[in-house]
């Protein structure tokens, strides 16, 4: 018998598993015409799950409830992975993050959410302990990710699917980007992480919640925008199934791809940059010039806010490259440059960026988060030194500004 998982798509409990299953290639069937409040009380559930609670994966073996045993189990399933740690003290470190990413992340989000939804009894009180408990844990976890790009050890383990989910919870519901902004680790942490392949593959796009939902009255649960099709009473912090939502809108076009033709190709700039191999100064930085449009395009420098934390090489480099891929949506409108400086710690990031329009595109500050980490300025291309910087930047000179370069990563 395969496993299969009684849930709906969009459960942020059940994801914990199906993300445990990407990396362990273990296969679950999700069988549709799932309905909360009704399948999941009915006898047969109920002999599953005496709660009538979702998610429940059954297996040859007999079912298993509570996701995080769930997501175990499939963890497990396959040996041939360290989703559970390499050692023994590696495996303690990775229940240890579990519980804590249940119980101090998990559990205020979750008090902090489900009042204000009319599931439980709303107070100020109340809320304003689960806000400063979540925010005693969010800074524990903070401070662990200044130095670690993952919970434990070098590679995603079962602790940071888990941890991820939870945090799905509250960057989808409460957590606003000027309440996130406090913990730049945990946000680098959760957008790299929710962007790897084999969470996206099971968690879709994720947008964090522009706003702090209102307080609905207690016993009027409104029909938040997350609740699935149900009979009776929703599970409190049951979250919308992805096949509800509305139907997107049309694309609107790019306001980019309204602006003035400009000369400038960008695709016909990345090419001359890919393809010299030699005399670079000569014919890349060269060509450059002669192609720079200022009336279509603008060249930002841009200075990470703080180098200071950037002690380990690796860490530092999996930021910039994370930076990278979240810049994806702009391929068609930049090219980029980012060096990271020095031989030890503190590293320097420093970077390029050519934008098409005269500012940095609307979207790209609203949509990477990086965007705040950095300060931007505009480069003067009337000021001979300025130039000389961008060319040295293009060109990847070394030493630049007097230090060695670590990497210089291409954004083309
Ligand atoms: N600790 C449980 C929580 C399960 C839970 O609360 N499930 C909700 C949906 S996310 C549910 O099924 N509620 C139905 C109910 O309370 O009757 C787990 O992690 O699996």
């Amino acid at each position: 018998m395969a496993l299969v998982m009684h849930s709906y798509k969009g459960n942020k409990n059940s994801d914990k598993a199906f993300i445990a299953a990407e990396f362990t290639g273990v296969k679950i069937d999700m069988p549709s015409g799932f309905e909360m409040g009704v399948t999941n009380k009915t006898p047969e559930f109920l002999k599953m799950n005496p709660l009538g609670k979702i998610p429940v994966l059954e297996t040859p073996e007999g079912p298993i409830f509570e996701s995080n045993a769930i997501a175990r189990y499939v963890s497990r399933l396959n040996g041939d992975n360290s989703l559970n740690g390499s050692s023994l003290i590696e495996s303690a470190h990775v229940e240890q993050w579990i519980d804590f990413s249940t119980n101090e992340i998990y559990g205020n989000i979750f008090n902090w959410f489900v009042p204000r939804m009319g599931f439980m009894p709303y107070s100020v009180p109340g809320e304003e302990a689960a806000i400063s408990a979540l925010k005693r844990g969010l800074e524990a976890l903070n401070t662990h990710l200044t130095s670690n790009t993952y919970l434990v050890g070098h590679s995603v383990t079962l602790a940071d699917i888990i941890t991820v989910c939870n945090l799905n919870l509250g960057f989808s519901t409460v957590m606003t980007k000027s309440f996130t902004s406090a913990f730049p680790h945990v946000e680098r942490y959760f957008w790299t992480l929710i962007n790897h392949p084999n969470f996206k593959k099971v968690v879709g796009d994720v947008k964090q919640t522009e706003s702090v939902p209102p307080i609905k009255k207690a016993g009027q649960p409104a029909k938040p925008k997350e609740q699935p099709k149900k009979k009776e009473a929703p599970a409190a912090e049951a979250p919308k199934p992805v096949e509800e939502e509305e139907a997107p809108k049309p694309k609107a076009k790019n306001p980019l791809d309204l602006l003035p033709p400009s000369p400038m190709v960008l695709d016909e700039w990345k090419r001359l940059y890919s393809n010299t191999k030699s005399n670079f100064r000569e014919v890349a930085i060269k060509g450059f010039w002669d192609m720079y449009d200022p009336e279509g395009y603008s060249l930002w420098f841009c200075d990470y806010k703080y180098n200071d934390e950037n002690m380990v090489s690796f860490v530092t480099l999996n930021k910039v490259g994370g930076f990278l891929q979240r810049m994806d949506l702009a391929r068609k409108y930049a090219f980029g440059k980012m060096l990271i400086c020095g031989s030890e710690g503190p590293f320097k990031v420093k970077g390029l960026w050519l934008f098409r329009g005269p500012e940095i595109p609307k979207f790209v500050m609203d949509e990477v988060y990086d965007m705040e980490l950095y300060e931007w300025t505009k480069v003067d291309i009337s000021d001979e030194a300025q130039k000389e910087r961008v060319s040295q930047m293009i060109e990847d000179a070394e030493p630049f500004e007097g230090e060695a370069l670590l990497d210089a990563k291409c954004f083309k």
